[in-house]
C-alpha cells in the first residue's frame, strides 16, 4: 500500500542569514508515508557530513524493513508496533554509520547530529527523535510540541533549576544531551499516536524554535493551513526576520484521508495460530 496521496509532505532548508553553509538534512518518502530532519553539529563540515548519513541511512533502512514488514503488526514480547521498532532500529543503525565515518577520519572525528523521525502507518504514527529537533502536532488550532529535547535547558527545566522564561534567556540552550554518532549506542525516545485527518505535523530544527515562540508558529499555520508549501515558506521567512542565526529546516506532514492496514490477513493468521 502507497501512503502517497494519503499524506501530503513539504519540506524546506534554508541556511539562515548568519552560517555560512547548511548543516541541517531533510529527506522524505511519500510512499512509506515518512519524514527525516536532522541538525548536524561538528568543525570541517562534519555536521552535514553527519546530517546527511542519517538522513539517507534512515531512509534506506527503512525502505528496506517495511517491504518486510507486516502493517499494523505487533511485536508480541515488547508490545510495540512493528513500525516503531522499525525506526528506533533505523535511527540506530544511522548512530553506528555517523560514528564508524567519524572514527575513519579525522576531520569528522567528533561529528553528531539530532534527529526526527516521523512515520504514518496505520491510521497511527510513530516518532523517534535523539536531541533538540522537535515534532510538533497542529489539530483543532492548537499547536503541541509532541517530542521533549534531549538538552540541557530542558533538563534544567524539568528539575526545577529554570523556570521555562528563563531557559529561553539561557546561554546554553543548544546545548544537546544527546546526540546521533557521537558513541558507539546512543538511546532512542520512540512513541507512537493515533492520526486525527487535518492534523498537520510539523518537524523542524532549532533555527526555527530559537528564533521564533511556539505562538508564532501556531499563528503561521493557522494562517496558511490550506498550503503545506506556504507554511514552510513562512516559518522561513520568520526566523529570517527573527535572526536567521542558525540554518532553518520545516517538514510539514498532512494525512488527506483514512490509511488503516488491511488486516485481514492478520486476523487470519492469528486465528490459526491460536487455534494450531
Ligand atoms: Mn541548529
Amino acid at each position: 500500500m502507497t501512503l502517497k496521496h494519503k499524506i501530503e509532505i513539504f519540506g524546506l532548508s534554508d541556511v539562515g542569514l548568519v552560517r555560512d553553509h547548511n548543516e541541517d538534512s531533510i529527506g522524505n518518502n511519500q510512499d512509506l508515508g515518512l519524514v527525516v530532519l536532522a541538525d548536524g553539529m561538528g568543525g570541517h563540515r562534519g555536521g552535514e557530513v553527519a546530517s546527511a548519513i542519517t538522513v539517507n541511512t534512515i531512509l534506506d533502512t527503512l525502505a528496506d524493513t517495511l517491504k518486510k514488514t507486516s502493517p499494523g503488526g505487533i511485536d508480541e514480547k515488547s508490545g510495540h508496533s512493528l513500525e516503531s521498532i522499525a525506526v528506533h532500529d533505523a535511527v540506530t543503525r544511522a548512530n553506528a554509520n555517523v560514528f564508524n565515518a567519524s572514527n575513519e577520519s579525522s576531520q569528522y572525528r567528533g561529528m553528531g547530529t539530532t534527529v526526527v523521525v516521523l512515520l504514518f502507518y496505520d491510521g497511527r504514527f510513530t516518532v523517534a527523535h535523539v536531541g533538540d529537533s522537535r515534532l510538533y502536532r497542529y489539530r483543532d488550532g492548537e499547536l503541541e510540541q509532541i517530542t521533549r529535547d534531549h538538552s540541557l535547558t530542558q533538563e534544567l527545566v524539568e528539575r526545577g533549576f529554570y523556570t521555562a522564561e528563563q531557559a529561553e534567556q539561557s546561554l546554553n540552550k543548544n546545548m544537546v544531551t544527546r546526540a546521533v554518532g557521537i558513541e558507539e549506542t546512543v538511546e532512542v525516545d520512540v512513541f507512537d499516536g493515533v492520526v486525527h485527518p487535518g492534523d498537520i505535523y510539523l518537524l523542524c530544527s532549532d533555527g526555527v524554535t530559537d528564533m521564533v515562540k511556539d505562538g508564532t508558529i501556531n499563528k503561521t499555520i493557522t494562517n496558511n493551513s490550506e498550503d503545506l508549501e506556504e507554511i514552510a515558506a513562512e516559518l522561513i521567512r520568520v526566523s529570517n526576520e527573527s535572526g536567521g542565526k542558525d540554518n532553518i529546516s520545516a517538514i510539514l506532514a498532512r494525512p488527506l484521508k483514512p490509511f488503516l492496514a488491511n488486516t485481514n490477513k492478520n486476523l487470519f493468521s492469528r486465528f490459526f495460530e491460536l487455534f494450531s
